[in-house]
């Protein structure tokens, strides 16, 4: 997962970026970025890192400029490499940058066709470097002095008729403006609102509706899936549909976990569906559970919370902050390596025995993915007293990897891939558990938007909605995504040279 933003605005854009981009930070905290453009000439800086320790005030000063586009970085692909940070820069046609949130499920015959076609160099295995040389060389096809708004829209079609998978991204053309696309099933997340300063119209365009709060920004809307929204220098605003959009099925686990609650994502209330997911796990409890013998509802901080104490409510149970979060210390989620991962449990939370001692305890966290911090905290229950612990997860069992840019372990390394719930309750050593049924959690969001009817849920129910994804694809990204292959990664350069001689030799 990453976030993005892109500003055009009448003044220098760097402070704004970069406030935007501490909003943002929960949706990647590996590597940050911002690229801003001052009459033809582009700044920039990136690198590994939260944003407080990438950005200095020697590099805010260099950040000049009345345009710009920014990036945090979650790794899609599990590596981390300085290389990886974004914005990319490509310097042909125009000089163009990119910041990306999403994956393309096509990359490998991308790059191919990049290379052997369109006679482009990507240096990484990032696609968003693929995306961006996709979209300069349609753009180059045009051949113009001077881009229109057409001609960029015209790229932005020919990205879509080239690249599957789920994409939202933003691309400054260096002295023009700053274009912003989505996916055609708009399963990656995009929004853009405008604000007045001296009788001109500013624009910022964002992963989550709060970077725009959080400037003052006012929502225009979402951007619409397969739609590109350009706004030019001058602050003018041309919008356009790039391509037949495919159905709309914007990414269910943004609402399950990686937004933050103050967001609105296609016009639904991110708060709100948590706290519908609440009400209904609460329901299905009643049902299965009528006589359940629970004394207490606890919430493993943070995103959690919302729900839990939807769920408390329905069921009339005392909800109690049982577990006290170091917030000085990053999601272990996004750690590598399960040791790692493992310790760093203990650092983040504590129990406070009290909520737990001689008592029934219901614990609730977002999800369950590899289900190594969930079986230490329930773990932590016991040792803090509880007398039973029972565990729900506000959405149902992950048994399937995602290929749309949420940063999921290999299918192997899901605790609930091939296990029955049953199995998993063991596994965690929880002493009942309940999931969250996908009707239950498709209306909690659905709820909030009558107009989408569908989501992407491929990580609960192993559908792909950009129908490429097959046997082959999902045996290849197990191999890239478990921790023994992440361990033994070849650098990106290794690879990108495999791949040349590989042409070389197919040639
Ligand atoms: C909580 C995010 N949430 C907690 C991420 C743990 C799965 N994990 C997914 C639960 S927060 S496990 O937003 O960081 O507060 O299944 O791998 O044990």
């Amino acid at each position: 997962m990453c976030g993005l933003v892109g500003v055009v605005t009448s003044a220098d854009v760097g402070v704004c970026i970069y406030d935007t981009l501490t909003v943002l930070q929960h949706r990647g905290q590996d590597a940050a970025g911002i690229m801003t453009c001052d009459n033809g000439k582009l700044n920039l800086r990136k690198d590994n890192g939260l944003i407080k320790d990438v950005f200095r005030n020697r590099h805010m000063r260099r950040l000049t400029g009345q345009m710009g586009i920014g990036h945090v970085r979650y790794p899609t692909a599990g590596s981390s490499s300085p290389a990886l940070a974004q914005p990319f820069y490509v310097n042909s046609p125009y000089g163009l940058a990119l910041a990306h949130n999403g994956n393309l499920t096509n990359t490998s015959e991308l790059s191919r066709d990049l290379y052997k076609e369109d006679l482009r160099h990507i240096n990484t295995d990032s696609d968003s470097e693929v995306l961006l040389n996709i979209f300069a060389h349609e753009l180059q096809r045009r051949g113009k002095m001077e881009p229109t708004p057409d001609d960029l829209f015209a790229a932005v079609a020919g990205v879509h008729s080239r690249c599957r998978g789920g994409f939202a991204a933003v691309v400054m053309i260096t002295g023009y403006g700053i274009l912003g696309m989505r996916d055609r099933n708009g399963i990656r997340p995009l929004v853009f609102g405008s604000r007045e300063n001296k009788g001109r119209k500013e624009y910022m365009i964002a992963s989550e509706s709060v970077a725009l709060d959080s400037q003052g920004f006012t929502i225009e809307r979402d951007v619409a899936p397969g739609e590109a929204v350009y706004v030019d220098i001058q602050g003018n605003l041309h919008t356009k549909l790039c391509t037949e959009p495919g159905i709309h099925t914007p990414c269910i686990f943004e609402h399950v976990y990686f937004a933050r609650p103050d967001t609105l994502m296609d016009k639904i209330s991110v708060y709100k569906a948590r706290m519908r997911m609440g009400e209904n796990l609460a329901e299905k409890l009643k049902k299965i559970r009528p006589d359940h013998d629970i004394d207490v509802v606890i919430p493993i901080p943070d995103t959690s919370r919302t729900s839990a104490l939807e769920l408390a409510n329905r069921l009339g149970l005392k909800f109690r902050e049982g577990f006290v979060k170091n917030r000085y210390i990053g999601r272990t989620f996004i750690m590598p390596g399960q040791s790692m991962r493992r310790k760093s449990v203990r650092q983040k939370l504590n129990a406070i025995e009290l909520e737990f001692k001689g008592k029934n305890v219901l614990l609730v966290d977002d999800s369950i993915v590899r289900g190594t911090t969930c079986k230490q905290i329930i773990q932590m229950a016991r040792d803090a007293g509880a007398k039973r612990v029972y565990f729900a997860s506000a959405a149902p069992a992950i048994r399937f990897p995602n290929v749309y840019g949420i940063d999921m372990p290999a299918a192997s390394e899901l605790i609930a891939a091939g296990k029955t719930d049953g199995e998993v309750q063991e596994a965690i050593g929880a002493d009942w558990l309940i999931y969250q049924d996908l009707d239950d959690l498709i209306a909690a969001a659905a709820d909030g938007n009558p107009d989408i009817g569908q989501f992407e849920c491929s990580v609960f129910n192993g559908e792909y909605v950009t129908g490429d994804v097959d046997e082959v694809y999902l045996k290849r990204l197990e191999n890239m995504r478990s921790d023994d292959a992440k361990s033994t990664k070849k650098s990106s350069q290794a690879k990108q040279h495999d791949l040349v001689a590989d042409l070389h030799n197919e040639a």
